[in-house]
Parts: C-alpha cells; sequence; structure tokens
C-alpha cells in the first residue's frame, strides 16, 4: 500500500480530468468555499480566547439570538465568493432574503446555499461547530440569479459538503462521485485528504437526538426510540446516544459509525413544531446528499429529502439520516404510525 499526500485542490482536479468538458470552474468554487472555511476556521479557534465569545444583541431571521462569530462566517464566505464569477446567486441561514451578486461582478452559472456556522451557541462552550454548503446550477433564463434557482430539490444538487471545526478541522463533500473527507493541516494551511470514500455502515447501534423532547414526537419516532434501547441492532448490540447539538457534528459520526441522526417534528405539547427545526436547503438537503452519496439514506419520515420540492427558502423539515436500515425502520414505524 502506498501512502500519498494529497491537497484538496489536487483530488478536485483528478476527479475533473475523469470529465474531459469540465472546465475547472467548479473546482475554482470550491477553492472560494475552502478560503472561507480556513478564515472562519482561524477565527473559531481563537473564539475562547478573545471577545468574540457571547451573543449579539441582533435577532435573526428565525427569532434567534445570533453570536458573534455567525455574523463573521457569514461575511466572509460571501466576501470570499460573491466576485469570482461563479455564482449567479447565493442564501444564507443569516440572511432572510436571497444574496445577490454585485452589478460589478460577473454572474456565474452555479448557485450557492449555505449556513455559515451552524451549532454556533456550542461555541461559548468549546463544542464542535460546523459550516454547510449546497451548490445547484443556474436554470432561470437571464443574466442573475433568480428565487427558482435557489428552490430546487436537493436531487439536483451539483455538490454539497460541510466543513466541521472540531478537535480538527476537516472538509466533507461531494460532487456525486463518493464522499471524501480532508482533514486541515493548520502548520501548512492545507486540506489533505484523509478519508477517501467515505462509507456509511448499513446500520448502527448509535442513535442521536435531542431525547428531551420525547414527550413532543409522535408515536411511530418514539416507538423507534424505545426499540433502539431494546435491540439496538440486528446482532443484538446495545444502544448508545450521542447527541452534541451540532449536526455536522452529530452528522460527521453518523457517517463514521453509523446508526441514526434524527429532528423528528414536534407534534405534541404547548408549543407544537410540526416541522421540526432544521432548515431543507441550507441543512437537510446537503448532508441528505452526502448520507447517500455514503450508501446511506435521509428522509422527513415518508419522503425522501432529496426528493422534497422546496417553496420557500427558509423551510423547516423533519429529518432522519443515516445508516439505510435505522432509517428504513423510523420510517415504517411513522408509516404505521398514519396508517
Ligand atoms: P442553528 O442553525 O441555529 O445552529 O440550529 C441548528 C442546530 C443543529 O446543529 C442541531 O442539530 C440543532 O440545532 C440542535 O437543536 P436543539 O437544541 O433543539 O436540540
Ligand atoms: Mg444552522
Amino acid at each position: 500500500m502506498t501512502y500519498k499526500i494529497i491537497t484538496v485542490q489536487r483530488h478536485i482536479m483528478d476527479t475533473q480530468r475523469r470529465y474531459p468538458q469540465a472546465r475547472g470552474e467548479f473546482s475554482d468554487l470550491l477553492s472560494q468555499i475552502i478560503l472561507a472555511a480556513k478564515v472562519i476556521y482561524r477565527e473559531v479557534s481563537k473564539a475562547g480566547l478573545s471577545d468574540v465569545l457571547g451573543a449579539t444583541d441582533d435577532i435573526n431571521v428565525h427569532g434567534e439570538r445570533v453570536m458573534k462569530l455567525d455574523k463573521f462566517a457569514n461575511t466572509v464566505m460571501i466576501r470570499a465568493l460573491d466576485h469570482g464569477g461563479h455564482l449567479c446567486i447565493m442564501a444564507s441561514e443569516e440572511n432572510e432574503d436571497p444574496i445577490p451578486i454585485p452589478e460589478e461582478y460577473p454572474s456565474g452559472k452555479y448557485v450557492l446555499l449555505f449556513d455559515p456556522l451552524d451549532g454556533s451557541s456550542n461555541i461559548a462552550v468549546n463544542v464542535s461547530v460546523g459550516s454547510i454548503f449546497s451548490i445547484h446550477r443556474k436554470i432561470s433564463s437571464g443574466k442573475r440569479g433568480k428565487l427558482e434557482d435557489l428552490l430546487q430539490p436537493g436531487y439536483k444538487q451539483a455538490g454539497a459538503g460541510y466543513i466541521i471545526y472540531g478537535s480538527s478541522t476537516m472538509l466533507v463533500f461531494s460532487t456525486g462521485v463518493g464522499v471524501h473527507g480532508f482533514t486541515l493541516d493548520p502548520s501548512v494551511g492545507e486540506f489533505l485528504l484523509s478519508h477517501e470514500n467515505m462509507q456509511i455502515p448499513e446500520s448502527g447501534a448509535i442513535y442521536s437526538c435531542n431525547e428531551g423532547y420525547f414527550n413532543s414526537w409522535s408515536p411511530g419516532v418514539k416507538e423507534y426510540i424505545l426499540q433502539m434501547k431494546q435491540n439496538a441492532t440486528a446482532e443484538n448490540k446495545s444502544a448508545s446516544l450521542r447527541y452534541t447539538g451540532s449536526m455536522v457534528a452529530d452528522i460527521h459520526r453518523t457517517l463514521l459509525y453509523g446508526g441514526i441522526f434524527l429532528y423528528p417534528g414536534q407534534v405534541a405539547g404547548p408549543a407544537p413544531k410540526p416541522e421540526g427545526k432544521l432548515r431543507l436547503l441550507y441543512e437537510c438537503a446537503p448532508m441528505a446528499y452526502l448520507i447517500e452519496q455514503a450508501g446511506g439514506r435521509a428522509s422527513d419520515g415518508l419522503r425522501r429529502i432529496l426528493d422534497i420540492a422546496p417553496d420557500s427558502l427558509h423551510q423547516r423539515v423533519p429529518f432522519f439520516a443515516g445508516s439505510s436500515l435505522n432509517v428504513l425502520e423510523v420510517e415504517r414505524l411513522i408509516r404505521e404510525e398514519q396508517a
């Protein structure tokens, strides 16, 4: 076995060589995302040291308090990407409206949706956070991008990925030919291939959810969790609960170890939220794309996440993602409850 040191740029170029029609635009776009990720990493890794720690007084479009680093990460993503000539429009969790490409810059054929810093309430306690991105092709007519370019179903993504700022910083992405992970070597400033062709196990004993919401879930979801505790896998391996409250970290572990990540709708209780919390376009769809590319399954309990045609930018959706057998089982119980 030979070990090669392969940078993310080199890996993208090698992949593109298989597609003679590729003009390098996509790899250029990924390079700009990577640059933004390195700048965000630099700030996140210093969070405990400076006054960036703590909340601002701003409330974002979802009525949540925005941490200073969220704003910073959002600004970095926009500034790194708005002038490159590859994008025609962007959307971010932090911006209520689509983000146009300024008139002075050329417009390109790709569309970018992102969550600049997911799980940011975890920054104060030094738990991993992450950035998530989803790339589509422009479908509208005219030079500049439009809302319809942003509202495309997930199966049409040209690529998707996340950066996890954890005990090490990793980029995990797919352009439709497998899922590959790259770990940042901070001393040289490069993401190096460390996890080639990631494959999620077919089933797993780890479940990842905010079990504090148990009483608000539907009977099928409750039944699934009770089943997990009783008989986690066919091999009778006992279950483990792992939940950080940072989806990027929880999905990353699920990709590597298998099992299921779930954020169901809350249907009972004083403040029901049947759509759950997570956003379809820049949280669930890119994660579903990666999970499927790694051989897993992702749904809202009834429908494949990647088939859902979005109707608004910040739409929320219940989310079940992970090992295919785990997700199939929770889907079966949800269908049963509805019968
Ligand atoms: P955010 O986009 O405001 O950071 O919220 C998304 C995060 C996810 O990373 C995580 O899975 C979830 O919120 C945790 O929510 P809860 O605290 O309700 O369990
Ligand atoms: Mg988020």
